[in-house]
């Protein structure tokens, strides 16, 4: 082989092991490549090394010098691509590293709010004493709210400043006292007169809804409550048979130990009346209003006062809902905070 031609062959090896090496874009082509070229056995400069011992002697020497230096060059070409593969797989990686080993991330599902849950519950534990849930609307007239309960015109109960009235659209004047007169209901009581006006004795309901008063907000009252109103009408029945259902009712839904209390009490449409509290970190709570249901109201709803009888019972869920789950402020429960309804 001529000098000239060698010489050739090495220029020639150079420049297309440099153009490839600028080109490579993955490592599994980058490492083919150096076998291509540079491999031990086989490569090109291998075979271009052993190419160069049949050269004249004279040869041998500029050829040898010229063999150096495009093995560097293409060397060089190597390492640079190497270099450029490496930067562009890290700037490749978009987002955060990922690392399996980490816990997962926990994606909270919705569920019931907590005095839904709470409603529930009471009506589980009501239907099995043998209270069947009945409703009522929440905008009432003043009959079913006071006069029916024996509520008189004049009763502070029905003073507009201690109710939500609501305005009848093309009325001017406004006047509670009016049969017209339209309210947010201020207790579940409404719906005793709304079933005994439809149904015949014997009635052994529940009522579970929200009643709305304007009251202050402060850790156990809130303007807008729900209650758990109870009826049972039938013949002979007993102020005894009020207080067991109201204990089985508290131990059921509060736990066999809870201590609860009854204190005289009045309410204009039951009598005798009672309230129910029960005790919570050495405190007495309230949690409801009782009573043997007055014959006013009776006779209101066309019931002969003579031949039935029965209690009726107006518990606030709210405060039966904290003293279980622990809840400290009632306001909580309407906070819409996250963190607090995950809990349950
Ligand atoms: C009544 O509402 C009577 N209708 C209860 C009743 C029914 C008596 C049938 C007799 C026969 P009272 O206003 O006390 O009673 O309310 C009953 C319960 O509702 C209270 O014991 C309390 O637990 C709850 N409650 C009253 N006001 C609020 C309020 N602003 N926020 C939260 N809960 C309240």
């Amino acid at each position: 082989m001529e000098l000239q031609e060698f010489l050739s062959s090495l220029e020639a090896l150079t420049v297309d092991a440099e153009h490839k090496l600028s080109k490579v874009t993955d490592s599994a082509s980058l490492e083919a490549m150096r076998v291509h070229f540079v491999g031990a056995r086989s490569g090109q400069i291998k075979i271009l090394q052993k190419q160069m011992g049949g050269l004249a002697a004279e040869d041998r020497k500029p050829a040898g010098i010229k063999f150096n230096e495009i093995k560097s060059r293409i060397q060089n070409a190597l390492e640079q691509a190497e270099t450029r593969l490496r930067s562009l797989s890290s700037t490749k990686q978009t987002g955060p590293m990922l690392d399996p080993t980490l816990p997962g991330i926990r994606q909270h599902l919705g569920r019931t709010h907590p005095i839904t849950q709470t409603i529930e519950h009471l009506k589980e534990i009501m239907g099995r004493l043998g209270f069947s849930v009945v409703e009522g609307p929440e905008v009432e007239d003043t009959w079913h709210n006071f006069v029916a309960l024996n509520i008189p015109e004049d009763h502070p109960a029905r003073d507009p400043l201690d109710n939500f009235y609501l305005s009848v659209a093309g009325q001017t004047t406004f006047d509670s006292s009016a049969d017209t007169a339209c309210l947010l209901r201020s207790q579940t009581s409404t719906v005793q007169i709304r079933v005994m006006e439809e149904v015949r004795p014997p009635v052994r309901i529940i009522s579970l809804g929200r009643v709305y008063r304007p009251d202050e907000a402060d850790a156990t009252h809130f303007p807008m409550f729900h209650q758990m109103e109870g009826l049972w009408i039938d013949q002979n029945v007993t102020m005894a048979q009020l207080k067991s259902v109201l204990r089985m009712f508290a131990t059921s839904y509060l736990g066999a130990d809870v201590h609860i209390r009854f204190r005289p009490s009045f309410f204009p449409f039951t009598e005798p009346s009672v309230e129910a509290d029960f005790l919570w970190n050495d405190n007495w709570v309230e949690f409801g209003g009782a009573g043997m249901v007055d014959p006013n109201v009776l006779q209101a709803v066309g019931y002969d006062p003579e031949k039935v009888n029965g209690f009726a019972f107006g518990l606030g869920v709210e405060r039966l809902c904290m003293r279980r789950h622990g809840v400290h402020d009632i306001r909580d429960l309407y906070r819409n905070d996250l963190r607090f309804l995950h809990q349950f």
